[in-house]
């Protein structure tokens, strides 16, 4: 690739790890000039070899960057160490790295004060969903909105653009909210399997398929938990009733005994619900578990 031969946006990237280089490819099959840049610098040279530009530092990257430049790093640490020894008057900085709220509205502030903008994005897709749309995949942004309009074509080049608002922490909180779901739901999963696993004759592919579906046809009611936390009435709708679910408790928890399977993934969730069952609750569905939660 000619780096000038193209009217695309030249893009910056730092960070190689498994997710950066996903969207190394994605940038250079896009046909964008690309320089990356690699605490490790082994990782780029596949790179430059498709066509991509390397930098030996963070710093030299960013200081020849014409165009946006990207983190894609371990954590909010990594972000912090690479652009303190760079010059970030007049950049347009694009943060990938999944961070904590606080870590991003800070980094924001300070940028601004460096002379820099920043937009922060959570990655909503693992990196062999980069680069194809047709997966689903979608990154958050939130910051500022001039800079995400500016470069939403170079943006939604790996994955869907998603602006969820001004605020520059809004990025990285959705990000960790539905990160911190999958979480839940990777513990119940492993509850479950360690549940059948020693069964004689178990067929795992199905079991795992009839997982799946249930898992899915379930998501869905986080919608309703959503209409009662707006309306207040947590008894709006409701189908299965948590006087009913914890009763159900009991047995998932016999069960768990039976089969010599520590319960300790699900525990702390049916004491929220049973705790809200004696505030007086039991008609109600799952939502007043939520206020439960609350440590401030
Ligand atoms: N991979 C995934 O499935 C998920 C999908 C959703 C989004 N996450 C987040 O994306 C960030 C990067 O993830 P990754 O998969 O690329 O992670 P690694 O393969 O472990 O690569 C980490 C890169 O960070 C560099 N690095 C680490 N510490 C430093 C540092 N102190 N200074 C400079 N660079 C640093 C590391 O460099 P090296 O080890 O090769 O020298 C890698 O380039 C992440 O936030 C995920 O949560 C991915």
């Amino acid at each position: 690739m000619d780096h000038h031969s193209t009217s695309k946006t030249p893009v910056t990237l730092l960070g190689l790890g498994d997710m950066g280089t996903a969207l190394a490819r994605a940038y250079l099959a896009a046909g964008h000039p690309l320089t990356v840049w690699n605490r490790t610098p082994g990782k780029a040279e596949a790179l430059v070899r498709e066509g991509a530009r390397t930098a030996d530092t963070a710093a030299g990257a960013v200081s020849v960057a014409t165009g946006p430049v990207l983190l894609c790093l371990l954590d909010d640490a990594s972000v912090d160490e690479v652009l303190a020894g760079a010059e970030l008057n007049g950049k347009d900085l694009v943060n990938l790295t999944t961070g904590t709220p606080a870590r991003a509205r800070e980094r924001a502030r300070r940028s601004g004060e460096r002379g820099a903008r920043l937009l922060d994005g959570g990655i909503m897709a693992v990196p062999p969903m980069i680069g194809r749309p047709e997966t689903g995949g979608y990154v958050f942004y939130s910051g500022d909105r001039e800079l995400f309009e500016r470069h939403r074509e170079m943006l939604e080049v790996p994955a869907g653009a998603m602006f969820v608002g001004g605020d520059p922490g809004h990025a990285a909180l959705y990000d960790v909210a539905l990160l911190s779901a999958m979480t839940g739901m990777f513990a119940g999963i492993a509850h479950a399997f360690a549940l059948v696993n020693e069964e004689k004759d178990l067929d795992r592919p199905r079991f795992a398929r009839l997982l799946t579906d249930w898992l899915g046809a379930m998501a869905g009611s986080g919608l309703g938990m959503a209409a009662q936390l707006e309306s207040g009435d947590y008894t709006e709708g409701v189908v299965s009733n948590l006087a009913m679910m914890t009763a159900g408790n009991r047995t998932l928890l016999d069960t768990a005994a039976d089969q010599s399977v520590d319960p300790r993934l699900l525990t702390p969730y049916m004491e929220l619900m049973r705790q809200r069952v004696a505030q007086g609750h039991g008609d109600e569905g799952l939502a007043g578990t939520v206020g439960l939660l609350g440590t401030g």
